[in-house]
């Protein structure tokens, strides 16, 4: 972890009526599950998002009348960050635990897909980014590891009331990274044998393997930039994305 604060982006991942029952109370409303990513450019890769079951969240009054789900450390930081009506002030509409949400349709900006799901992942933080992870297994270890934990482990599934169409979805190639094609994190965790999100050595390295050389020398297959360098085009998604209403800058 650096010293410095750390700028993500905040992806507006929108949650879908029939919104879970014990979301019922929100029915009417707009509401957003917020991610908290380092790479807007992969936002075309996005194959469902996840939290964690057991971690707990907030859902809060936005500005425009939304409402946005994060833990409540997320909302506290975004009311000084003008997220907010009242500056420095977060409105709790509710509190909900990830198990709350696990398994809701959702609609995530620049997505190939039009409905995707909220999926469990063991490895979310409570206290990094929103504890929302918005899912890129084409181009993150992590998202690829825990995806197919999930497609090939029928009890985990049904652990987490997660249904077989829910993970029905392949990785996106979307970036080209010289020497490991497009689909990076697929190719480095197979290289690395990588068995499942519990992987951690392997998975670090996989990162390693993938991270740098993805950013600094992949190069876009999709989108209104394709063709262009990740790392000159990633500042340019990021405030198109912004300005669209599908993001905002969110620190910590
Ligand atoms: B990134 P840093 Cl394609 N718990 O987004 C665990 N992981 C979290 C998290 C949390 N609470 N909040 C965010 N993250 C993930 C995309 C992505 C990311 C790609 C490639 C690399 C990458 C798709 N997932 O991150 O510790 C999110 O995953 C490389 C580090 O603050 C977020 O960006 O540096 C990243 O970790 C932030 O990690």
């Amino acid at each position: 972890e650096g010293v410095g604060p750390q700028e993500y982006t905040g992806i507006k991942i929108k949650l879908l009526s029939p919104y879970p029952s014990a979301l019922n109370s929100l029915g009417g409303k707009d509401v957003y599950l917020i991610a908290a990513t380092l790479r807007p450019e992969t936002m075309y890769g996005q194959t469902n998002c996840f939290v964690k079951d057991d971690i707990e969240y907030v859902a809060f009054e936005a500005k425009n009348n939304e409402v946005y789900i994060t833990t409540l450390r997320a909302a506290r930081n975004m009311a000084w960050q003008e997220l907010t009506p009242e500056y420095g002030k977060v409105n709790i509409i509710m509190k909900l635990t990830g198990k709350d949400i696990l398994g809701a349709a959702i609609k995530a900006p620049r997505a190939m897909f039009d409905k995707l799901y909220v999926l469990p992942m063991m490895g979310v933080k409570s206290n990094k980014g929103t504890g929302v992870v918005t899912s890129v297994p084409s181009d993150a270890p992590d998202d690829f590891a825990t995806l197919m934990d999930l497609k090939n482990k029928p009890p985990l599934r049904e652990k987490f009331g997660i249904k077989d169409h829910m993970v029905n979805f392949e990785p996106v190639p979307i970036i080209d990274v010289p020497g490991f094609g497009n689909l990076c994190a697929v190719t480095v965790c197979e290289e690395l044998k990588v068995n499942s999100q519990n992987d951690k050595d392997k998975l670090l390295l996989a990162k390693e393997k993938c991270y740098r050389k993805g950013f600094d020398e992949g190069i876009m297959l999709v989108g209104n930039h394709a063709g262009k360098n990740v790392k000159v085009v990633k500042p340019i998604i990021k405030e198109e994305m912004i300005a669209a209403g599908e993001a905002f800058k969110y620190q910590e």
